[in-house]
């Protein structure tokens, strides 16, 4: 049997090949031992009463979950630990968290909790999204403006996902590593290493419910998909986890799509915690990340909070998704659309 390679010894011959990269893969280490705790909560949620809704509404006016609130709690509570981080921002909480008065590290983390909160309790794949940034005060408390960088100054990425098994995906930006949970050892081990995503994919994972409020280039996209227009015939995925939709589009090529829509003008998915991760990770594997105009990681939020259109994937997918709304629609978008 092949020697297994815990994440722990991965991030030590990542840190010791890289001197000077810095303690923040530390902190991916960290992450993962909550993730273990998390599994933990979201395997037993059944059991243990923590299904269903908390009975709060949190800043996005969205119904919280009892998982939401335990499993932000699980990564708050063992993250300050660690020495390594000032603060901390969450899309479960309100405004940025200080880990002590004075700040007791260099490093910001922004995270989704539990991501697909709407599957919680029908045992559906759920994930976490995470990502660190360097502080860019030298001490103190963190303020909000600290987090207000660009996606491509995040220092790591990555997700850990609740699904037939839990696996932890990273990016430090060389190249994406992905580690499957042994439930017997109790260690993460790596089995994909060095992701690379397909040029181009034959999935397309969009809600289509929202179609009739979409904008014509997006509809006319998803179109020229579904007729072959790409040269290639796409089927539809969607689980409605953003986690568990972007890790089966990474490993077998295709496209994600959470584009505006008329009731929602910049979307739904945010920013910092869910775009900007997933896009590092997605560029790091060859892949693509959009709002349709502009780059995903040359954003600079303004609000924690902030929502942003995604299109994310294999980079051609991207592209021509890219031509249809920079062309407004789809018979300028390709030579292939002009004659569907
Ligand atoms: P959440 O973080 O509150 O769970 O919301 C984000 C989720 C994503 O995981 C998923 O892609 C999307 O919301 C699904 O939304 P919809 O149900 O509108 O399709
Ligand atoms: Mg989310």
């Amino acid at each position: 049997m092949p020697t297994k390679t815990t994440l722990e010894i991965f991030i030590r011959h990542q840190r010791q090949s890289r001197p000077g990269s810095g303690d923040y893969l530390q902190l991916i280490v960290d992450m993962a031992e909550a993730g273990k705790r998390v599994a933990a909560q979201v395997n037993q949620a059944a059991l243990t009463g923590a299904l269903g809704s908390s009975g709060q509404i949190n800043v996005h006016g969205e119904s919280v979950q009892k998982l939401d609130e335990a499993a932000n709690e699980t990564f708050v509570g063992m993250m300050e630990r660690g020495g390594l981080l000032a603060g901390m921002a969450s899309e479960e909480m309100e405004n940025a968290y200080s880990v002590t008065a004075e700040g007791s590290g260099p490093y910001l983390l922004v995270f989704d909790p539990v991501d697909g909160s709407s599957n919680i309790d029908v045992n559906v794949s759920i994930g976490t999204i995470f990502s660190i940034y360097r502080r860019t005060e030298k001490g103190g408390r963190v303020c909000e403006s600290e987090f207000m960088q660009r996606g491509w100054e995040q220092l790591c990425a990555g997700y850990i996902t609740y699904g037939s098994s839990t696996m932890l995906v990273y990016t430090a930006g060389d190249g994406v590593h992905g580690f499957t949970l042994d439930t017997y050892s109790g260690d993460f081990i790596l089995t994909h290493e060095n992701i690379r995503m397909p040029a181009a994919g034959e999935i397309y994972s969009a809600n289509e419910a929202n179609r009739e409020r979409w904008s014509a280039p997006v509809r006319d996209y998803i179109d020229h998909l579904r007729r072959g227009g790409a040269g290639r015939k796409y089927t539809g995925r969607y689980i409605g986890s953003l986690v568990a939709d972007f890790h089966r589009n990474l490993l077998k090529g295709g496209v994600f799509l959470y584009p505006a829509d008329s009731s929602a003008p910049q979307g739904k998915l945010r920013l910092l915690y869910e775009a900007g991760p997933l896009a590092f990770i997605a560029e790091q594997a060859g892949g693509k990340a959009s709002t349709g105009d502009e780059r995903i990681l040359d954003l600079k939020p303004e609000t924690l909070h902030q929502r942003v259109p995604l299109i994310i994937g294999s980079a051609e997918d991207v592209d021509l998704a890219e031509r249809f709304q920079s062309t407004g629609g789809r018979r300028a978008a390709t030579p292939e659309a002009a004659v569907i």
